[in-house]
């Protein structure tokens, strides 16, 4: 496998009992950080923890996971140490399941806001929650319900070089020539952000208006007022302008037949804003 041109001195470990100090310096959702050189999955190994009664507020963060997830049985790939592979498990109790959708977008505003400040790049969401540098996806997230527990996970494209990328349509924080390429402040960024929003959308009961999540996500979201074309999980293609995005965390269109809301699939833009 390729070193990269930073090479390995380059690409150093990271450190989990430096990190979980740091994360839990400060009082909030995070209860435990752990980082393992290779697991499957940091979104499987954290499914299991949940099944078996795992804390809310857990961080797994993986050196190399073997089999990374995307959604809908995709894969995450990503060369050892050069990115950021890492799920956090959640226990939302006062948040109603029709709020849920909401969880994966919280995701995308703390990876979309905190990366972007810090590298100062123009970093936008496709909706659902591709973190895109102009066209390219520089970060992917996976949200999934185990019981009544939540697994967000969350894999950054850092050190990677354009030959190491997967495919044609991803990028990377050094593709994209970032002064900061440094992970562990990446990470903390990211997680500090999503404990702040997840803190606030709890404590609002899963009101993604009130708590000021809807309007981040608005701003940051460049799929809304595209003429857009989605890709629904049974395969249909739904056509149209995304208009909003609504309590339950779903895209509404407005389609030749009227306005339809969906709640998963592929977005394609089919025409830019700009
Ligand atoms: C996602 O799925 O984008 C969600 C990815 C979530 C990965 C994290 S890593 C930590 C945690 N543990 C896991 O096992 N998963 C999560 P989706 O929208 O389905 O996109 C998957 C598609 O993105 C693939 O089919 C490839 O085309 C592309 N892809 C794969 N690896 C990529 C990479 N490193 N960068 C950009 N695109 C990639």
């Amino acid at each position: 496998m390729a070193s990269g041109r930073y090479g390995d001195l380059n690409r150093p470990g990271l450190r989990g009992r430096d990190l979980e100090r740091s994360l839990l310096r400060l009082p909030g959702v995070w209860t435990s950080l752990r980082v393992v050189d290779s697991v499957d999955s940091t979104n499987a190994e954290l499914a299991r923890l949940a099944r078996a009664g795992g804390k809310s507020g857990t961080v797994l963060v993986a050196e190399s996971q073997t089999a990374g997830r995307g959604r809908l049985d995709r894969e995450w790939t990503s060369p050892p140490r050069t990115g950021l592979t890492f799920s956090v498990l959640l226990r939302p109790e006062a948040v109603a399941p029709s709020a849920w959708g909401w969880f994966p977008l919280i995701a995308g505003v703390a990876v979309a806001g905190a990366v972007g400040t810090l590298a100062e790049l123009d970093v936008r969401l496709k909706w659902p929650n591709d973190v895109l540098v102009g066209r390219r996806k520089l970060a992917g997230i996976l949200a999934e319900r185990v019981d009544d527990a939540l697994v967000l996970g969350i894999g950054v494209n850092v050190l990677a070089d354009a030959g190491e990328l997967p495919v044609e349509s991803a990028t990377s924080l050094a593709v994209e020539a970032s002064e900061v390429l440094d992970r562990a402040p990446i990470l903390l960024a990211v997680l500090r952000e999503i404990g702040k929003r997840y803190d606030e959308f709890v404590r609002s009961s899963g009101d993604p208006e009130g708590s000021g999540l809807a309007s981040a996500y608005r701003s940051l979201c460049s799929t809304l007022g595209l003429q857009v074309r989605v890709e629904l999980p049974g395969g249909r293609v739904a056509t149209g302008t995304a208009l909003d995005v609504d309590t339950a965390g779903r895209l509404v269109l407005e389609t030749d037949d009227g306005v339809e809301p969906v709640g998963a699939g592929d977005v394609v833009h089919v025409t830019a804003s700009d």
